[in-house]
């Protein structure tokens, strides 16, 4: 083969849009723990006027208790103490605690504390707090993103909170993530516009059943999967542990691609269409990319995930 992880990378880049969502987290990074906190409070009640998202299962918030309780029995001060060592990353206990959690449960700590903070028994935002201009700017920056992307935007926030001690082994990277109950099944047998490859037919198949291991199956034992905004991940242990703890519940709805077959037989594929994620179901459709790169016997060597800038973006196909 004469591709590398890095040329596979840049397939179909030609037609790529930049996404704001960048743009958008560096200018949140510039505000100061207060003021952060404080800008996530107003963008999460803006946004659940319109989109809420789904009650959080008992277990996982099970996985979240112990520092749940921890945080209920504080004093309103060290509440507040305990939200900023989050967003600052402090290497407190606490804010370990949360570091080892697991993005979802990191999202259903969060989701219980915003809950817990409506009813009092978390300190609120203090109602005399005045949004400085930073985060009125902030905020109409996010108020400009479609609603995909304002929910990549708060787990983004979310998920880069407290301290993840890059030595100490995680407690639940052993423990079994909890499964997303799914309301309705998500379709298994799709028709992609432009697409009859079946490898990339059956990688959309069995995400949608939630079957990693028929996922997975799909991949060449050094092959590749770059999710959104992050660096690939690369071998099948580390796609599997990805895949059981990120990709769970999804319903992928591919609309159209197009399909390339290279000299050596090899295949380079785009798809574009909708995802949405068990956290806001059927409320938050996100505009995704799919770049494959597929060797000559029909396996994945590599996947990229990409945020779509528009929806316009779904039918750039082509060079722009
Ligand atoms: C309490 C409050 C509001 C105030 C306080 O001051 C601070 C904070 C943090 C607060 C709480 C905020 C909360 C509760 C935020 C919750 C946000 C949530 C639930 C966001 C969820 C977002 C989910 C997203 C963006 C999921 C995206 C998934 C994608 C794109 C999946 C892509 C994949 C595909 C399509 C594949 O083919 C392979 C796998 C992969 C996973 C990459």
């Amino acid at each position: 083969m004469t591709y590398t992880l890095e040329s596979a990378q840049t397939i179909f880049t030609d037609t790529q849009v930049p996404s704001p969502i960048p743009a958008t987290i560096a200018l949140f990074e510039q505000l100061n723990v207060d003021d952060k906190l404080a800008l996530l409070w107003y963008a999460y009640t803006e946004m659940g006027r319109t989109i809420t998202p789904a009650a959080v299962g008992a277990a996982r918030l099970q996985l979240a208790e112990g520092l749940l309780n921890q945080v209920k029995q504080m004093s309103a001060a060290d509440q507040t103490q305990f939200m900023r060592d989050l967003a600052s990353r402090a290497n407190t206990p606490l804010s370990r605690s949360y570091g080892f959690f697991s993005v979802n449960t990191k999202l259903a700590f969060w989701y219980e504390l915003g809950e817990l903070m409506k009813q009092g028994v978390v300190a609120p935002i203090p109602p005399d707090y005045q949004m400085t201009p930073g985060v009125k700017a902030v905020l109409a920056a996010i108020q400009k993103l479609d609603p995909g992307e304002q929910i990549t935007v708060l787990r983004n926030a979310v998920v880069d909170m407290g301290f993840e001690d890059a030595v100490a082994p995680s407690p639940t990277e052993t423990a079994d993530e909890p499964m997303f109950p799914r309301t309705e099944p998500a379709p298994t047998k799709l028709k992609v516009e432009g697409i009859t490859d079946s490898t990339v037919l059956n990688y959309f198949a069995a995400l949608n059943a939630d079957d990693f291991e028929a996922a997975l199956a799909l991949f060449t034992p050094d092959g590749a999967l770059q999710p959104p905004f992050q660096k690939p991940i690369v071998g099948p242990d580390a796609i599997a542990k990805y895949m059981r703890s990120e990709a769970q519940g999804l319903n992928l709805m591919p609309q159209q691609g197009i399909s390339e077959t290279l000299p050596d037989g090899s295949k380079q594929l785009k798809v574009t269409g909708v995802v949405q994620t068990p956290w806001f179901g059927v409320n938050v459709g996100m505009n995704i990319g799919w770049r494959f790169l597929l060797n000559p016997q029909g396996k994945i060597f590599f996947v990229a995930i990409d945020m779509l800038a528009s929806p316009q973006e779904l039918l750039s196909l082509r060079p722009r």
